[in-house]
């Protein structure tokens, strides 16, 4: 990158960089180094004012009251759904199930779909590098109908074994559920070719998105996944809403997850008769001011667009890969060639924890353990990792600050 188109980066940075207000402090009298994004990113102004302003101004129930504001709210949880349809082009809004996040999402397909459709001897394939989120449910599910869970294995760069999975699939395959980006490693897996293989041998795909949503377009028909699940909060967006989107013709099919309101058009002691897509699947009353929070964090992602974003981000990817590779004893968790904003990591000698705990002494946020996937632990033989997580608003200088940190620690450490 020439001297002067870095310039210009730095400067556009630091325009997005004044959007996230929690961004400007001291965290133990150093300045705030946020590096622990996959595990939540923060929030830009856009999302925080509309929250506030939703319970300033307009807070009801939704999709049950007559009066203006009930209205108001439903109309702006009805555009969220809009917003995002059009975020990950699914073809209609009854593809888009507002959830808690991935993790409920996934235990949806599984309590769903799994339930209904699953007999002894059905096999589905998950992969090594998968969040407990997309192991536990399907381990759960497993368990209770006779099916058998079959893994993808990786190699030591952490990219699946494409060839592998060739030989695991097979006429008793019902799903494959992969993550769609590695939160512990950050390998961006081939899910198109997965997706193409799936469908070959008419299994379904459900592909995690959580970790893939912040970072590249999704395009769920170009994909032609059957399920595609991501967590707000990873987005710029509030906590405790997600997204499940399916297909339309299977999540007709599907039974409800949950009973309760909105989720009926009638009941009776004799007979409940379920409501239509999507809300069939939103029973009770829904994180309604996360649901419209959402909706201004994607407009936010929107207007930026991913093609700045991802430039951004790769450069500093690139920068940090190639900077923290000089300090002595550095092993990096996780080569793949395709690769998105993380950087897992091991030092000879020190305990990820302990760096955690000594760069937070220096104002540096980043996420020590075993990232919620422990076979990814396992295979690399380590008890955890610590892992730089990058977003939008970061920076080299961010980076500056946490390599000399982690020089800083490893003196004190003696290492
Ligand atoms: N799948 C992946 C790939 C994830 O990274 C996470 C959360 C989840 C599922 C679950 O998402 P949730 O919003 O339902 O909790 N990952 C992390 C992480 O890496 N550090 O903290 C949470």
């Amino acid at each position: 990158m020439s001297a002067i188109s870095s310039i210009i980066k730095d400067n556009v940075v630091d325009h997005w960089r004044k959007d996230f207000p929690i961004l400007d402090q001291k965290v133990n009298d150093k300045d705030l180094v946020y590096l622990d994004n996959a595990a939540t990113t923060q929030k830009p102004l856009s999302v925080i004012e509309t929250i506030s302003r939703y319970y300033s101004e307009i807070n009801s129930n939704i999709h049950r009251g007559v009066h203006t504001l009930s209205q108001l709210a439903t109309d702006e949880y009805e555009e969220t759904r809009k917003k995002v349809q059009q975020f990950i082009n699914a073809k209609n809004l009854n593809e888009i199930i507002f959830t808690r996040g991935t993790t409920e999402a996934i235990n949806l397909i599984t309590r769903s779909w799994g339930e209904a459709e699953l007999k002894p001897g059905d096999e589905v394939i998950i992969s090594e590098m998968e969040h407990h989120s997309n192991i536990v449910p399907w381990q759960m599910i497993c368990e209770k109908t006779g099916a058998i869970l079959k893994v993808i294995p990786m190699n030591d760069d952490g990219e699946l074994l494409v060839e592998e999975y060739k030989k695991l699939i097979n006429e008793k395959t019902k799903m494959v559920a992969v993550v769609h980006v590695s939160n512990a490693l950050g390998t961006i897996n081939p899910v198109k070719e997965i997706i193409q293989i799936a469908h070959d041998y008419d299994a379904l795909v459900l592909l995690d998105g959580a970790q893939a949503v912040a970072h590249l377009p999704i395009d769920v028909q170009e994909l032609d996944c059957d399920f595609y699940a991501f967590s707000g909060h990873k987005l710029y967006g509030p906590t405790g809403i997600g997204v499940l989107y399916g297909k339309e013709n299977l999540l007709e099919k599907m039974p409800p997850y949950q009973g309760g309101g909105d989720m009926i058009l009638m009941v009776t002691f004799e007979k409940t008769e379920y409501n239509e897509l999507p809300y069939k699947f939103e029973a009770g009353t829904p994180n309604i001011a996360g649901t419209i929070g959402l909706g201004a964090a994607i407009d936010y992602v929107s207007e930026i667009g991913f093609e700045a974003i991802d430039a951004h981000e790769e450069s500093l990817l690139q920068y940090a890969t190639a900077s923290l590779q000089e300090i002595p004893g550095f092993r990096a968790i996780g080569t793949a060639k395709e690769k998105a904003s993380v950087v897992s990591f091991v030092i000879d000698g020190i305990h990820p924890h302990d760096l955690g705990t000594i760069l937070d002494t220096e104002g540096v946020a980043i996420r020590t353990g075993h990232h919620c996937a422990m076979p990814v632990m396992t295979h690399f033989k380590v008890p955890a990792t610590a892992r730089a997580s990058f977003a939008l608003y970061n920076t080299r200088t961010e980076i500056d600050v946490l390599k000399a940190a982690l020089i800083k620690t490893m003196e004190i450490m003696g290492v």
